[in-house]
């Protein structure tokens, strides 16, 4: 039995959206990051980065979203969520590290200044820039998908780099960027909507409640 270490809107929800498209075996194992369980003592002997995801499988336990993703594949290789093509295997590694060190880190300018600077002040300034940085970010995003005009964000198939897009659009609806992402982002919309679609994120949704595009 695999157990992901989860909370419901953080970007641990690209695994739980991809371990719902293995089918794999799995369970949900909740921590309640408002309320600082992620520096709990128990917590951190798990993960000493104290987040979300960790994955957990037997006495083996991984963080990172991008590798776990990539485990994830490993494991269920009949789901074919990790692209078999070299130039699509490629560009579905290059969505995963952009998305984890260009987007994530964006958007964490925003969300969590405080991991940036101590006083009011400069915290107010790293967001009102990050702000700025998230929604260039999010336009690079869309004029990526523009340019390579594919069916999928790797290619042909469809791969663990759509799922951890996807969140990033949810983000980009959610309440703290309150992007308008239908009107201004529409390529990623359409992109959105396709995987919003599958039976797999819909069974996600249910449970985690994360926005869905129009
Ligand atoms: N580089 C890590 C980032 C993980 C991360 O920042 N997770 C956030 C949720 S999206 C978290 O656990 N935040 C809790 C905190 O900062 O206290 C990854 O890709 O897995």
């Amino acid at each position: 039995m695999l157990t992901l270490y989860h909370s419901p809107g953080a970007c641990s929800g690209a695994v739980h959206l991809a371990l719902e498209e293995t089918g794999l075996p799995y369970e949900i194992a909740r921590v309640n990051l408002p309320e600082g369980q992620q520096r709990s003592e128990s917590y951190l002997k798990l993960n000493p980065k104290g987040r979300v995801p960790v994955l957990v499988d037997g006495d083996f336990a991984i963080t990172e979203v991008s590798a776990i993703l990539r485990y994830v594949s490993r494991l269920a290789p009949q789901a074919k969520l990790w692209p078999e093509d070299a130039r699509e295997d490629g560009r579905c590694a290059e969505w995963l590290a952009w998305i984890g060190s260009g987007l994530h880190i964006a958007y964490a300018h925003v969300r969590r200044p405080e991991r940036y600077a101590d006083d009011e002040t400069s915290k107010a300034a790293i967001v009102e820039k990050g702000k700025a940085t998230t929604r260039a970010t999010w336009q690079q995003v869309e004029d990526k998908l523009v340019a390579q005009n594919l069916p999928w964000a790797a290619g042909n198939s469809f791969s663990m780099a759509d799922l951890y897009l996807f969140i990033f659009w949810t983000w980009g609806k959610g309440q703290l960027l309150s992007y308008d992402m239908e009107k201004d982002f529409p390529r990623w919309t359409e992109h959105a909507r396709k995987v919003a679609a599958r039976a797999a994120v819909q069974r996600v949704q249910a449970k985690d409640g994360f926005p869905m595009p129009a």
